[in-house]
């Protein structure tokens, strides 16, 4: 899979993938991502890529040139199975979404600053448009970071069997059970019987009803649909 983010703050996206499993998976292959620097295709001597809006009102809005001819010299090289434009009155990302985006070849992730993109970018070009939740953020790039972390650790052959998606919170709508390590009793504070009896029938049961129950107590809304 590759992944081409366009962003006027590259810098804030050099770290989240350049470590562990982001990292592993850019090296086995599996996943390309490149970062491009939004002002590289601003053609003014200041490099400006935002305005003043159109009707007045406090805040810039991004320019629809430097967005444009960015997209359009990444369409030029392969073809895009989507264009999404990271901004907070997008759909909340949920692990759903994550397992379709995990599915394709080529996508490029806008992150939106300032007031936003001039709305025309969004209807030339934008085919999904992500928010990570009801709150505001500076700006795009934390948020396509997480996008990308949750999308890239779902590709086969990133995770290994110790990692493995499979057993993830949300992956079968429930949050996942309660985990123990050693030792055994900690501060009079024992590891439950049945994980230590070796019998895996027991173990899952038990895996699965304190699954449902963590479900049923912290996110009934999982339990609805
Ligand atoms: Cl995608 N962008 C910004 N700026 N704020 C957000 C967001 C995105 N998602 C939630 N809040």
């Amino acid at each position: 899979m590759r992944i081409d983010i366009i962003t006027v703050l590259p810098q804030l996206l050099e770290s989240p993938f350049a470590a562990s499993i982001m990292q592993r998976a850019q090296d086995k292959g599996l996943a390309a991502i490149h970062v491009h620097n939004l002002r590289d295709y601003a053609d003014n001597k200041h490099r400006n890529v935002d305005d003043y809006q159109y009707g007045g009102g406090a805040g810039m809005v991004m320019s629809v040139e430097p967005i444009s001819k960015a997209i359009e010299k990444l369409k030029a090289e392969r073809t895009y199975d989507e264009i999404i434009y990271m901004t907070p009155d997008g759909a909340v990302l949920d692990q759903a979404m994550c397992n379709q985006l995990s599915l394709k070849q080529n996508i490029i992730i806008l992150c939106g600053h300032y007031k936003g993109v001039d709305q025309r970018i969004r209807d030339l070009y934008i085919t999904k448009e992500i928010s990570i939740g009801s709150y505001v953020l500076s700006g795009g790039e934390l948020a396509a970071a997480i996008v990308v972390d949750a999308v890239v650790r779902l590709i086969p052959g990133v995770l290994n069997d110790e990692t493995s998606a499979l057993t993830d919170s949300f992956q079968d709508n429930l949050l996942a059970p309660p985990v123990y390590t050693r030792p055994p009793e900690f501060m009079g504070m024992k590891v439950p019987e049945v994980l230590l009896s070796g019998n895996p029938k027991d173990v899952a049961a038990w895996r699965e009803a304190q699954a449902y129950e963590r479900t049923k107590d912290r996110r009934p809304d999982l339990l609805e649909d």
